[in-house]
């Protein structure tokens, strides 16, 4: 399979530790992986759904108390603490390899262990970084397969003495009270137990490809985010792209896949999806910054994805797709979830495995963070720069959270130094992405809070310097779909006609519109969002959703103080900068 001795020693230790029956290459043919799909439908790990309908697609229940990132059994475990700051769980190196070495020992005995080598990124080109992960679950080998690139070309890539990334998961007993997932920058190692749930054990997508890449990232010079990428194609066939910034379950995949309204569309306007969830950043030749998406499928949160809010994410989960927690439609072998249609099925299981009728149904049918893990070839708007090892230009930055009150529409930040204050700043309801309360605001700042590899404090300062380093940066903004009313709607329509603000932010970046400076950044003019063909919307409701309120913006402002206290905390790391923000904010709101 391999020459490469540092893996070759890897592996052998870890299998001595885990004690599997038997160890599997896994070596990215369609043969390979049709068995284990085989192999998952006779335990039961996986069902096969109505191959008609939903051709190739399978569904899977992870355990009830095993459905979403677990954020408070997340550790950054570097040998000092400070590293890690005080966002982040610690534990030192040490202490981790005891503890996780304990719940390892013959965990896999009677299972085998599958090896995934893969890439993210383009196998084999400049920006890609390789990973192994071990792990003795089919469903994370198979869902692994279309989030990333994997097989023997990988292999080749990595070579006789390459680097890559030890990925190590086992289920072993999937007991609640001792899962762990452990991030070890150091040693380039992550590891992973007692879970089977998507962000806690496809190790190649928030464990590599955020916590560990935001670390090498810093140390060389680019960034790691937790973004999308879309491309804005104009009637004469120019493509502008921009990443954005939201919290999980915020709204990167509808963003990224977006279907302008008739307005635009009929004027010949287009978007293009390159990412939807994360962003490898890099200063290009040209001294601009250049984006690619180091994956290969989305895992998208199902409830509310429908034909009218999200078409072309429907539309690529209809083959080759792995549904998990979502609810089984028995009438016809279909998948469901809230949000998809008015028709539940009556003769249905939900994603407990329990016997489900949407007619009488108190409880939901899908679990509120069930996904999809469909292949990103699959998606009608996908970017033909998708595959390109080099990326796409970006010309603006957008942060954004869920707010229901204080951050308007839209703004844009005075300065590069200002958007990084922005980003450090923002805060977002909890969302049922990861255990725990949901709809409570809190910091999360570049949508990273739970993220970062690193101390908090060092990630704002390698914003501020990456700001210095760029020739020609993006312009930063920041966004709020989720303004609500006094009875708790939200007013604005979101979806397709966020194009409508995307429209003021290419303007903005192409200076071609203007804008009303005020305390918190440029806010625009109401009458330059576009509200053709809008229903009950008109330009006062925009003057509406573009108000600040400055009481409400300075107790935001103790809010932002009280957090950056709160990093400084461990290693004392705040950039000044940003304290020198926080004041220019407050001075200008107002005492
Ligand atoms: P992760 O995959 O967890 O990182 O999430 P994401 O940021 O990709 O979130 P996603 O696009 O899947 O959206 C999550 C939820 O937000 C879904 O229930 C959407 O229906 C809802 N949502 C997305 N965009 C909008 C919007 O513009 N307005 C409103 N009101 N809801 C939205
Ligand atoms: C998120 O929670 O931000 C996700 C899903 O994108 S997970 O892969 O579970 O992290
Ligand atoms: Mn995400």
């Amino acid at each position: 399979m391999t020459k490469n001795k540092k893996l070759l020693a890897w592996l052998d230790e870890m299998v001595e530790l885990n004690a599997p029956d038997k160890v599997v290459w896994i070596d990215g043919s369609e043969e390979q992986i049709e068995e284990l799909r085989a192999t998952a439908c006779k335990t039961g790990e996986m069902e096969k759904l109505n191959e008609e309908m939903l051709p190739g697609c399978y569904l899977h229940r992870t355990a009830i108390n095993d459905v979403a990132r677990v954020e408070g059994r997340t550790f950054i475990c570097t040998t000092e603490r400070e590293e890690a700051g005080a966002t982040n769980n610690w534990m030192s190196p040490k202490e981790t390899y005891e503890k996780l070495y304990k719940l390892y020992k013959g965990s896999m005995k009677g299972r085998t262990m599958y090896v995934i080598p893969y890439s993210m990124g383009i196998v084999g080109s400049e920006f890609a970084k390789n990973g192994i992960e071990l792990t003795d679950s089919i469903y994370v080998v198979l869902n692994m397969c279309i989030m990333t690139r994997v097989g023997n070309d990988v292999l080749a890539s990595i070579g006789d003495d390459g680097d890559f990334v030890k990925g190590m998961h086992s289920r072993a007993d999937m007991n609640e009270e001792e899962r762990y997932i452990c991030q070890l920058p150091e040693d380039n190692t992550i590891m992973s137990v007692n879970s089977g749930y998507g962000g806690n054990v496809l190790l190649g997508k928030k464990c590599f490809a955020l916590r560990i890449a935001s670390v090498l990232a810093r140390d060389e010079g680019w960034m790691a985010e937790h973004m999308l990428i879309l491309g804005i194609e104009d009637p004469q066939g120019n493509v502008k792209y921009v990443t954005a910034a939201f919290p999980s379950a915020c709204g990167k995949t509808n963003l990224a896949m977006l279907i302008p309204p008739e307005y635009y569309a009929s004027k010949g306007y287009k978007v293009w999806c390159v990412g939807d969830d994360i962003a490898w950043l890099r200063i290009g030749e040209d001294g601009r910054l250049w984006a690619v998406n180091p994956e290969n499928g989305f895992f998208g949160v199902a409830p509310g994805t429908s034909e009218k809010t999200n078409p072309n994410a429907l539309a690529a989960t209809r083959k080759g797709t792995i549904f998990t927690n979502v609810c089984h439609n028995l009438d016809n072998n279909t998948v469901w979830w809230e949000g998809l249609d008015k028709n539940p099925p009556e003769h249905a299981v939900d994603w407990k495995g329990n016997p489900w009728n949407g007619k009488t149904a108190t409880e939901k049918g899908a679990h509120p963070n069930s996904r999809f893990t469909a292949p990103a070839v699959n998606c009608p708007c996908l970017s033909k720069e998708f595959n390109n090892p080099k990326g796409v230009p970006i010309s603006a930055i957008i942060f954004g959270g869920r707010r229901a009150k204080t951050a308007p529409l839209v703004y844009q930040s005075r300065s590069w130094q200002h958007g990084v204050y922005m980003g450090s700043a923002m805060a977002s309801e909890t969302t049922a992405a990861a255990s725990g309360a949901v709809g409570v605001v809190r910091r999360d700042p570049m949508a990273m809070l739970p993220f970062c590899g690193y101390n908090m404090g060092d990630y704002f300062a390698h914003w501020l310097e990456m700001g210095k380093k760029i020739p020609n940066p993006p312009k930063i903004f920041n966004v709020n779909w989720f303004r609500t009313d006094d009875e708790g709607h939200f007013i604005w329509p979101g979806y397709g006609d966020n194009m409508r603000v995307l429209m003021w932010i290419l303007a903005r970046c192409e200076d071609k519109i203007g804008a009303q400076e005020t305390a918190i950044g440029w806010l625009p003019n109401p009458e330059d969002i576009e509200v053709e063909g809008l229903e009950g919307i008109d330009t006062e409701t925009i003057r509406g959703l573009l108000s600040v309120d400055a009481d409400l913006w300075k107790q935001d402002a103790d809010g932002v103080e009280e957090f950056y206290k709160k990093i400084d905390s461990v290693g004392n790391r705040m950039p000044k900068e940003l304290y020198e923000e926080l004041a220019g904010l407050r001075e200008r709101l107002g005492k």
